[in-house]
């Protein structure tokens, strides 16, 4: 019999479900914080994080880089993955099996058995960086979900409806925590209010996001 990588029988996870189509599973990446941590270091020595322009001609706050098949980036003209590192020329860093299951796993406990992540975007939150309501829209295939994994210092994150306009509600994301978003959840506006100044044990006053997607 093999150990399953996530187990949680031993950490108390909670489900708690956000709205119809997601899931906020609690704690789910903690038991492999550390392992996690470190492959974010080894994906960021090749591809380092970078705080790209947007095509409005803004410096977004979060610093980003990728792996896997597509990464995420800004271009002169919108957004769109790409197989090559725009700043080194080169693919992206593989996507660490230690992701992928962890993606894999999420998915499954959430619904989604079968989910192939082909993109992982990190995020990197210095205390100050925010990131705007948006949607989720530059993949192929909104049947797809995506997974969300939080790890370092905690960020009051927002998820508002299908219009900008519509009040968005908040919930607190701390170390571990996995939300995974599918179905109706999939194209609601999100977005993550300023990180503040605090102190992680493993990450310092960072805060990472890892967002797992099958961009094609
Ligand atoms: C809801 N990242 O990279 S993760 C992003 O914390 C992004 O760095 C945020 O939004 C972060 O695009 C939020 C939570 C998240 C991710 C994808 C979603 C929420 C979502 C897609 C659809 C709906
Ligand atoms: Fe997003």
């Amino acid at each position: 019999m093999t150990m399953d990588l996530f187990d949680q029988s031993l950490s108390e996870p909670r489900a708690e479900p956000l709205c119809e189509g997601a899931v906020v599973l609690r704690r789910f990446a903690s038991a492999n914080d550390a392992g996690l941590l470190k492959k974010i270091g080894q994906v960021a020595d090749q591809a380092p994080f970078r705080q790209m322009k947007t095509p409005g001609g803004h410096t977004m706050s979060v610093a980003m880089t990728c792996c896997g098949d597509w990464g995420w980036v800004t271009h002169a003209r919108g957004y769109r993955y790409q197989q090559q590192d725009p700043v080194s020329g080169d693919r992206w860093p593989a996507m660490p099996d230690l992701f992928r299951s962890l993606a894999v796993e999420a998915a499954a406990k959430a619904g989604y058995a079968g989910f192939e992540p082909d993109s992982c975007l990190v995020n990197r939150y210095s205390p100050g960086a925010k990131m705007g309501l948006h949607q989720d829209r530059d993949e192929e295939d909104f049947g797809q979900p995506i997974v969300s994994v939080s790890l370092g210092t905690p960020v009051t994150f927002q998820f508002g409806g299908m219009r900008r306009s519509d009040r968005p509600q908040r919930v607190s994301l701390e170390h571990g925590d996995v939300i995974v978003w599918g179905g109706p959840a999939r194209l609601r506006y999100h977005g993550v209010l300023t990180l503040k100044a605090s102190d992680h044990p493993l990450t310092g006053a960072y805060r990472y996001n890892l967002t797992f997607r099958r961009a094609h």
